[in-house]
């Protein structure tokens, strides 16, 4: 039986200290740390995922920083993306609200080979700051609102 490698590079986007390269070092490493640093530019992981007997998947990860002033050079690093992680932070509603932002930037920057939409997953992050920053009950709600809102009228506006 012949075997397959298979070379997917995926970008993680969202705002500053959503948790992108929290969730790279857990994913890749296993570590993780609580102190912030933010990324300067683009930062880049390698995971090898045997996917089966015969077949193994490559993830080139880009971890692309929020921050804005990094924007003309970290856009040029969405070349021949295969797939996108668009992070927000559960406890900050703008980081929600960028996240259209950061779909729009992509879909404006970036398609498949045939010229389809790079596709897209939405994660939540932080999920136990949540509650230990003890957040009132209708600040989960009202993003939790949004996102249905969001995922309702999404198919209309394509
Ligand atoms: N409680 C909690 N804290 C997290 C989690 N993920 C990340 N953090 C913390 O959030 C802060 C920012 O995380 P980073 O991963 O550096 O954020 P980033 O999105 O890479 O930020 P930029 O590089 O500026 O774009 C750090 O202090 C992390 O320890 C999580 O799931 N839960
Ligand atoms: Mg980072």
């Amino acid at each position: 039986m012949g075997s397959f490698d298979y070379l997917f590079k995926v970008l993680v986007v969202g705002d500053s200290a959503v948790g992108k390269t929290s969730l790279l070092n857990r994913y890749v490493h296993d570590v993780f740390g609580k102190d912030y640093k933010m990324t300067m530019g683009v930062d880049f992981a390698l995971k090898v995922v045997q996917w089966s007997d015969a077949e193994m998947v490559r993830l080139q990860l880009w971890d692309i920083a929020g921050q804005e002033r990094f924007t003309s050079m970290t856009r040029l690093y969405y070349k021949q993306a295969s797939a996108c992680i668009i992070m927000f932070d559960l406890t900050n509603a703008d980081s929600f609200r960028s996240c259209q932002m950061w779909k729009n930037d992509l879909d404006n920057k970036v398609t498949l080979s045939n010229g389809e939409l790079v596709p897209c997953i939405l994660l939540a992050n932080k999920p136990s700051h949540l509650f230990s920053r003890n957040l009132p009950l209708t600040h989960f709600f009202i993003i939790l609102g949004q996102l249905i809102v969001y995922l309702l009228l999404e198919p209309l506006l394509c």
